[in-house]
């Protein structure tokens, strides 16, 4: 048995009489009280879910593990890839499922099991091949998942009938630890069939999981330090997000974790969700377009702006449902593109971007926040380094987002939540007590 899942066990099993005291006797304190406008816009700010794995604060963005993102980095130091500058996802991942820093045999043995489970099986290349040439990649990347359930740990054991609640996060690792370990080699098959001739690069046993993302899709150095620092900070974002919710949603009903990251990946592919970071990019080529690829001055970006918001389109990258400052998430992008790309005339427009939308937005007056999200920086810096296929890149944040869910996902089952199922009403009942007062 891996220490990380003895590591995992002993903190599980210390973590769960926490959940069960709270359950059973402060199970009535009141936290929070919804109003008919949460009931109809989108549960918005209703504290109903539970994660220790990471938390938002709408000033400050996102922790994980209780951590920022600079001091995330910070702490996993001693897991930077030589010659590189971010840690590798192997530590990361560790510590996101157990909030603790690695030590180097830590990380090391996370890295061999990913090596032993990662290889793709040759029934999920022949569902994707089966599909039309023309299918979304998330399309691709869903089914690929969901091909594999058949293969689900937690589904067996389910199956055999004598798995004990206590015991479900066992199995849910062994399939959280292979789906991760996958992911980027399903990604990358994807990306090859799909945008270069159906060409493969083998995995490389040498390689982490950031750099072996790398070589399979065909990129060189400093693109391993890209991927890993896309991977990393697209991986968790509290739990009411769609992506970590619908995941969060399906396991509830004890489906595996092939079924509920497919369901997840459907949810990141809608373009007020991941999709974001492919839209923005279009945005910002039609734009360069209507001006024969030169650089806009701030009147004329201004007015592409306001084109798009009286057209009745979001601005892509813009707005969030929780933050209401800039994320840190585009502020870290930001700073590795200052120090990578300076020059590039794409970043430069991100930048100016930056300086005029926010005031349009605010002009525009409708969305509560007027400030960059993640989004708004990822597709610029894959298209510096030459990953230019833009439906690409929510897989990219699919592959990223894995971690966080899919830790989630584990303790989940380990401290046995139940499954969700919210009350509706109906608009009836709104009316009266809208009438009520
Ligand atoms: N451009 C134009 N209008 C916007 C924008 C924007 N970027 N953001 C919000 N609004 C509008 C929103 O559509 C809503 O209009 P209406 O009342 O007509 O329905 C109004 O402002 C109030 O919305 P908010 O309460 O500010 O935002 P909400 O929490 O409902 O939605 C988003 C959050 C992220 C869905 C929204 O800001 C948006 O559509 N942004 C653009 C898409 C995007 O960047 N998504 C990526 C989010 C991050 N991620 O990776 O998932
Ligand atoms: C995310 O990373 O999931 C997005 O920023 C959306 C969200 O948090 O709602």
């Amino acid at each position: 048995e891996s220490t990380l899942k003895q590591v995992l066990k002993q903190k599980i099993e210390a973590f769960r009489p926490r959940i069960q005291k709270l359950n059973k006797e402060f199970g009535e304190v009141v936290i929070d009280k919804v109003n008919i406008g949460q009931a109809i816009g989108g549960a918005r700010d209703v504290r109903c879910l539970v994660t220790d794995i990471s938390y938002l604060d709408p000033q400050e963005g996102i922790r994980f593990r209780g951590k920022t993102i600079p001091e995330t980095f910070e702490a996993l130091k001693a897991h930077v890839v030589p010659g590189g500058e971010m840690p590798t996802v192997e530590s990361f991942f560790y510590f996101l499922l157990t909030g603790e820093i690695p030590t180097k045999e830590q990380a090391q043995e996370v890295f061999a099991e990913f090596k032993k489970r990662e290889a793709l099986p040759q029934y999920v290349i022949d569902v994707l091949r089966a599909m039309p040439r023309d299918s979304h990649p998330m399309a691709m990347f869903s089914a690929g998942i969901v091909t594999m359930q058949r293969e689900s740990v937690f589904a067996k054991r389910y199956g055999e009938g004598n798995l004990k609640k206590t015991d479900m996060w066992d199995p849910m690792y062994e399939d959280a630890m292979t789906l991760v370990a996958r992911l980027p080699v399903l990604a990358a098959y994807i990306y090859r069939m799909k945008y270069k001739g159906d060409t493969h690069i083998a995995s490389d046993a040498s390689l982490d999981l950031g750099g072996n993302f790398a070589k399979m899709i065909g990129q060189v150095k400093p693109y391993d330090d890209v991927a890993r620092m896309y991977f990393i900070l697209h991986s968790d974002h509290e739990s009411g997000n769609v992506s970590a919710h619908t995941s969060h949603l399906v396991a509830s009903a004890l489906s595996d974790a092939y079924y509920s990251y497919s369901a997840g990946i459907n949810g990141l592919a809608g373009p007020l969700h991941g999709l974001a970071n492919q839209e923005v990019l279009g945005w910002i080529q039609q734009t360069m377009k209507k001006l024969n690829n030169q650089v806009p001055s701030k009147e004329q970006l201004k007015q592409f702006l306001w084109d798009t918001l009286n057209s009745g389109q979001v601005i892509p990258g813009y707005g969030h449902a929780v933050l209401r400052k800039t994320d840190p998430r585009y502020t870290a992008q930001n700073e590795f593109a200052k120090k990578h790309l300076p020059n590039d005339p794409l970043f430069q427009l991100v930048n100016m971007i930056y300086e005029v939308a926010p005031g349009v937005l605010t002009e525009h007056g409708k969305t509560k926040n007027p400030w960059p999200n993640v989004d708004a920086h990822s597709g610029v810096i894959q298209w510096y380094y030459g990953v230019r296929e833009w439906d690409f890149y929510t897989v990219l944040f699919g592959v990223g987002r894995a971690l966080g869910v899919l830790a989630n996902l584990v303790w989940d089952r380990g401290l046995g939540y139940a499954i969700e199922r919210p009350k509706s009403v109906t608009t009836e009942m709104l009316e009266k007590w809208a009438h009520e007062g």
